[in-house]
């Protein structure tokens, strides 16, 4: 019998009648079901974090609420095989990623906010007024109150909790809701925080899809205080008209459609690699992948050729299999989507370098929601898999001539999120990096995080930073007090 994944709403596990399954990717079969929390049990969440926030939680230090934190790390890190198992049930990502990216950053988000708060700063002036006397100018931070964190299912339990640490780390409450793709991670962190004594109410999960349910009941709670969502542009967009008439604070994660960058003085072979695997990580649903690549012509027949051959080598299959490089999409509905782009890319032009379709596995697995990734060379700049986010294993791969035709063509996006570069000249990547219209950009690497760094987009990929100090930011409202002397 599949497990039964229930809502987590003020220190309980609530049941529902309304249902929906949760299904693997990998060959379709039936991982859970899920109850769908209903607006009353929404509500009934809301209500429990406002009361918590006028509760011990309201009062605690920040040492003991960083305990709380680890205490929450210490859970994931005893349950870590059940979280990696959670992850790779429910989105067929290769075990091996789901073990040294996702549960372990789950785990360091908890832990870095928890080191963090200690340090959170506040301001502090001493002011001249006219008469000649003085006055002391000072901060204070406070929670923001209850907040609605709603994430999406490429990195389930990194995103959730990318969201979840900081916002409980200032202080606030929170009702938070995964994506109806990948309930499981949340659900066991529903777990961990019950079972370690959280208090009632500081920390709900709830379960649903999101127009007319759980998500759209989430932003429509006047009782919110700020929304932190993580998804696509134009559920962010939907979500910023809703909140608008309540004024609340919103922290966006959107769309990409990001541009990898190799001049003709790059370390051919690191950048082969580096586009092989930023294009082609989590089976390219990573919101920084790079779907549009720029080469310099110098090198382009020899870098297409290097990329195919080493893309064609990428293994797709089981995802406990620990040599398994490539899992599914997350799902058929999304599977279709990619396949669509797949056509659509040869009505606009596309050379197809190699994948472009579904593979054939003979077994189980063709049930399953696969994909095989895919180059492409050929395409106009204006051609629309160029310029919306796929959101699969696919890039385009067209050559360039000059450092000043490459930016302006890099940056000729809806969306600006992160750009790669790779060149070995100091002078040209610091040039080109400056001029890019993107929130990131990493030179001769991808996806390095360091958890101190704003982390978002400008243009339709976000509002707002995370990471550091500007999550701290955030997630607490600050009050000036003038003491006059
Ligand atoms: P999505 O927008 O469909 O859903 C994200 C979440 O929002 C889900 O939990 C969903 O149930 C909920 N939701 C959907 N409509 C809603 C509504 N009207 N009101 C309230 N909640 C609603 O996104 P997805 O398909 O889950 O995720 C993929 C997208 O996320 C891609 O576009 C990707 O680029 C983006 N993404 C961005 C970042 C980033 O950091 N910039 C990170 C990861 C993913
Ligand atoms: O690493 C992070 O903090 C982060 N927010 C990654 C987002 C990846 C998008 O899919």
């Amino acid at each position: 019998m599949s497990k039964l994944i229930r809502n987590y709403v003020n220190g309980q596990f609530i049941d529902s009648d309304k249902r929906f399954n949760n299904i693997n990717p990998v060959d379709g079969t039936l991982v859970s079901q899920v109850c769908e929390a209903s607006k009353n049990d929404v509500d009934q969440a809301v209500m429990a974090a406002r009361a918590a926030l006028a509760g011990p939680w309201g009062k605690m230090s920040v040492t003991e609420r960083a305990g709380w934190l680890y205490r929450i790390a210490e859970g994931i890190e005893k349950r870590f095989e059940e979280f990696v198992q959670a992850e790779v049930r429910d989105t067929g990502r290769p075990v091996k990623q789901a073990r040294t990216l996702d549960v372990p950053r789950g785990i360091a988000n908890f832990r870095f906010f928890a080191d963090l708060i200690k340090t959170a700063n506040t301001e502090c002036f001493e002011t001249t007024a006219a008469d000649g006397s003085l006055a002391l100018n000072y901060t204070i931070r406070k929670p923001l109150g209850v907040v609605a964190a709603i994430s999406p299912w490429n990195l389930p339990i990194l995103l959730f909790s990318w969201k979840v640490a900081p916002a409980l780390a200032m202080g606030n409450t929170v009702v938070a809701k995964p994506s109806e793709e990948t309930p499981s991670s949340a659900a066991l962190l529903a777990e961990v925080a019950h079972d370690i004594g959280l208090p009632p109410g500081v920390f709900n999960v709830v379960h649903g899809f999101g127009p007319n349910s759980t998500g759209q009941f989430m932003t429509t709670n006047p009782d919110i205080d700020a929304v932190t969502f993580t998804g696509e542009s134009r559920t962010g967009s939907t979500i910023m008209k809703t909140v608008a008439d309540g004024m609340k604070e919103v922290s966006f994660e959107l769309g990409g459609k990001n541009a990898a960058i190799v001049f003709a003085d790059a370390h051919f072979d690191a950048a082969v690699n580096g586009v092989v695997r930023s294009s082609f990580t989590n089976s390219g649903q990573v919101c920084l992948c790079s779907e549009r690549v720029y080469v310099h012509r110098s090198i382009f027949d020899r870098f297409v050729a290097a990329l195919k051959e080493k893309t064609e080598a990428l293994k797709l299959g089981d995802p406990m299999d620990e040599s398994t490089d490539i899992g599914p999409q997350i799902s058929a509905e999304h599977r279709d989507k990619v396949l669509s782009y797949m056509k659509l890319a040869i009505e606009e032009g596309a050379t197809l370098v190699t994948g472009g379709a579904a593979p054939v596995f003979g077994d189980v697995r063709d049930q399953g929601s696969w994909v095989l990734p895919t180059i492409w060379t050929g395409l106009p700049d204006h051609a629309r898999c160029l310029r919306e986010e796929v959101f699969g294993p696919v890039c385009h791969v067209a050559p360039f001539d000059t450092d000043e035709e490459v930016v302006a063509r890099a940056n000729d996006s809806d969306y600006g999120l992160a750009t790669s570069i790779w060149t070995q000249d100091v002078t040209r990547a610091h040039n080109v990096a400056r001029q890019m219209h993107t929130g990131i950009v990493w030179i001769n690497t991808w996806f390095l995080r360091d958890l101190r760094t704003p982390f978002g987009g400008v243009r339709m990929s976000g509002i707002g930073r995370e990471g550091g100090r500007h999550s701290i930011d955030f997630y607490s409202e600050i009050t000036n007090i003038c003491v006059k002397l």
